[in-house]
């Protein structure tokens, strides 16, 4: 059952609501469904104003408790301020486009993605290979490089990633490239050596690039539930976000956390993963995830 199924159960099939709106019972139950839907603290502010609209006799039929969730987390999701193209500098270089975050939530398989809607957009792109401490990351992304017919730079396994960003782009300035687009190691977020190469990973790509990392994207797993939190602030407090990618959303409703997080630390999502071919990135639509959310 989905969320919305699960909320019209406990709080429309009641005949009392039905003539009156929405009662106390209701609301809580409302609230102790969006917990359990990875809303986390954010559940509590939207049951309380789900009370406050109950008080005011609003919210008597199913359409207009449906629609006021809707807009409470479509409203919610939306910290983007309207920005949705990739800032890629001002084309007397390269733009630095960085992808971070934790093992295995989908850092490879996302920037093979951009690389392709960028190469689809007319961009030249070259790809950094900045993850040389799992055996195996290099060769991942060569094989997306040569799929999608972008070059790419990589270094030593157990390399310096710095020393592999600088390489990346210095050959794309010299390429007359757009776009460098840098991989890198995930680990857990918990490991401060991370944390210190991820600083000096935008170190470097600043020197070497005037306004570089132009965009440093952190991805998280959709299904993570509450961790995503905890994850967005690590990485957050080491290096300044300037977007999230939530990935996985395909064959779930989740997602709820990551938008509670991105809303919590005023980091947009800028994107969506819905797969795992090339084309499942989508732009990331907070009237749409809300839709998602709450379909019937
Ligand atoms: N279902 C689904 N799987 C994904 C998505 N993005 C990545 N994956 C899969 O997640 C796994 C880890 O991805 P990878 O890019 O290697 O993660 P990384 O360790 O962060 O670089 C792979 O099996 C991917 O195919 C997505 O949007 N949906
Ligand atoms: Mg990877």
């Amino acid at each position: 059952m989905g969320l919305w199924q699960k909320i019209r159960a406990v709080a429309l099939t009641d005949v009392a609501v039905m003539v009156k709106g929405v009662d106390e019972t209701a609301v809580e139950d409302i609230e102790r469904l969006l917990i359990e839907a990875d809303f986390g603290r954010v559940s509590f502010e939207i049951a309380s104003e789900l009370r406050a609209q109950m008080r005011l006799g609003r919210l008597r039929t199913e359409a207009e408790l449906k629609h006021w969730l809707m807009d409470r987390i479509s409203g919610l999701a939306d910290v983007s301020s309207g920005r949705q193209d990739l800032d890629i500098g001002d084309g007397t270089g390269p733009g630095v486009i960085l992808l971070v975050g934790v093992n295995g939530v989908g850092k490879t398989t996302q920037l093979a993605k951009l690389a392709k809607k960028l190469q689809d957009a007319g961009k030249s792109v070259m790809l950094a290979a900045a993850d040389t401490f799992r055996a195996g990351a290099t060769e991942q992304l060569e094989v997306w490089a040569d799929r999608i017919g972008v070059e790419y730079v990589s270094g030593k396994p157990g390399g310096d990633p710095a020393a592999v960003v600088f390489d990346a782009i210095r050959a794309a300035e010299a390429r007359s490239i757009d776009v460098v687009l840098v991989d890198t190691a995930g680990r857990l977020h918990t490991c401060g050596d991370l944390m210190e190469e991820l600083a000096k990973i935008v170190r470097v790509a600043r020197k070497v690039r005037a306004g570089a990392p132009h965009e440093t994207l952190l991805v998280v797993d959709g299904t993570v539930g509450q961790n995503a939190l905890r994850q967005a602030s690590e990485f957050s407090d080491a290096i300044p976000l300037t977007g999230m990618i939530i990935t996985k959303l395909d064959g779930t409703s989740k997602g709820g956390a990551v938008v509670a997080a991105a809303g919590e630390l005023s980091v947009p999502v800028r994107f969506i993963g819905v797969g795992e071919r090339l084309e499942d990135l989508l732009p990331f639509e907070p009237r749409i995830f809300a839709e998602t959310i709450l379909k019937d």
